[in-house]
């Protein structure tokens, strides 16, 4: 595959991806992240002790179950993983999961508090999720949404509102992230230490990762002659990479997959060839195995696309396209870090292609089932 050159364009790739379209509300979103995030992390504070006395200490201290649909979904896991590594019992499961098969996805009755995520708050399965909940386990509910005056939020004990994440585009980016700032400051209610100094300093540095590495990201989604797009993450970055790759089906309606990093080579490796491009988020935890991933997949010629912290000698080696953070936070508070340079990947395939991000097929920003 010749790096470099831009699907369906010709000449040399800078202007390329120069004249990709960013018209658009995805687009402008996805730019607004560093704005928002100073916002969210301003609403968490504000709302955090407000929140955690409305819902009591014997509410705070149960086993915690967070549900959505979707990129709320995903949401919901980065957040249970915040929750784990502070030292709490989480599960995340999707909403009709918990409405529809409540044993199976999470075994015996017993208290627990419930965690309901939702953009919009009008999702049907989250809402409906949320009242069997209640009715059924009479669960309290920690609901966060971007919309207060929701029909969700209507239904929360306590409600965490981030109106920061209020988003024109059908898909989610800068809601989702926002969301989890938000979230993340909350964090010390939970029993988990105070990340606040490090969150503070997210939004500086995705100002700089956007300006010096947001192009290249948009080059590597718009890349010529990748026909297969696999996306790696682990521990609390595995919810960010099902989001990822569920941006690159939404936006640019590609079939991609997404895998734990370590889980690619137990069978899916099959698929990775000179055509395919797989983007890898590398932890700190996990580095030590994860980087030696990035050479097998680049002697079956795939195309990589590498975001970690800090470069290593080996990761420079392998690495096609490399978004180094070096955001000096740590594994758990920096997770969002990931997510906006993939946003724009996933964009820029999107546009390149010819599709309108902002009107992607067969999708409504809303999900409403009629009963
Ligand atoms: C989440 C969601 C999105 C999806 C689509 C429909 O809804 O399922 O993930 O992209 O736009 O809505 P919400 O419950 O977070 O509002």
């Amino acid at each position: 595959m010749t790096k470099g050159r831009i699907t369906g364009q010709s000449g040399d790739w800078q202007s390329g991806v120069a004249s990709l379209r960013r018209d658009t509300h995805t687009y402008r979103e996805i730019m607004e992240q560093p704005a928002a995030w100073r916002g969210a992390l301003a609403e968490g504070r504000r709302q955090w002790p407000d929140l955690a006395a409305r819902l009591g200490a014997d509410a705070l201290a149960r086993e915690l179950v967070v549900h959505g649909c979707g990129s709320s979904l995903y949401l919901s896991q980065a957040v249970a993983s915040q929750l784990r590594i502070a030292g709490r019992l989480a599960t995340a499961v999707p909403s009709s999961e918990l409405l529809l098969h409540s044993p199976a996805a999470l075994g015996p009755k017993r208290p627990y508090l419930l965690i309901s995520l939702s953009r919009s708050g009008e999702t049907t399965e989250v809402v409906l999720a949320t009242d069997f909940a209640k009715r059924q386990h009479g669960v309290p509910a920690l609901v966060e949404t971007c919309y207060g005056g929701s029909s969700l939020a209507g239904r929360g004990d306590a409600v965490l509102e981030v109106t920061s994440g209020q988003e024109k585009s059908v898909v989610m980016t800068k809601s989702l992230t926002s969301q989890l700032l938000a979230f993340q400051t909350g964090l010390p209610f939970f029993g988990g230490q105070s990340l606040d100094a490090e969150l503070d300093r997210l939004p500086d540095v995705l100002d700089r990762l956007l300006a010096a590495h947001g192009e290249q990201a948009m080059l590597a989604g718009a890349q010529a002659g990748v026909e297969k797009r696999v996306f790696l993450g682990s521990g609390p970055y595995y919810g960010l990479a099902l989001e990822a790759n569920l941006k690159m089906k939404e936006m640019a309606i590609v079939t991609s997959e997404v895998y734990h990093n370590l889980e690619l080579r137990h069978g899916p490796v099959s698929i990775v060839d000179d055509r395919t491009q797989v983007v890898v988020f590398i932890s700190d935890s996990g580095r030590a195995y994860e980087v030696p991933l990035l050479a097998e997949l680049k002697a079956l010629g795939a195309t990589l696309v590498v975001v970690c912290e800090r470069a290593e000698p080996a990761i420079v080696e392998s690495a096609d396209y490399l978004f180094e953070l070096a955001s000096g936070v740590s594994e758990p508070a920096r997770a969002a870090l990931y997510l906006p340079l993939a946003h724009l990947l996933a964009y820029a395939c999107a546009v390149s292609r010819g599709e309108n991000p902002d009107s992607p097929r067969n999708l409504t920003q809303v999900v409403k089932l009629s009963q």
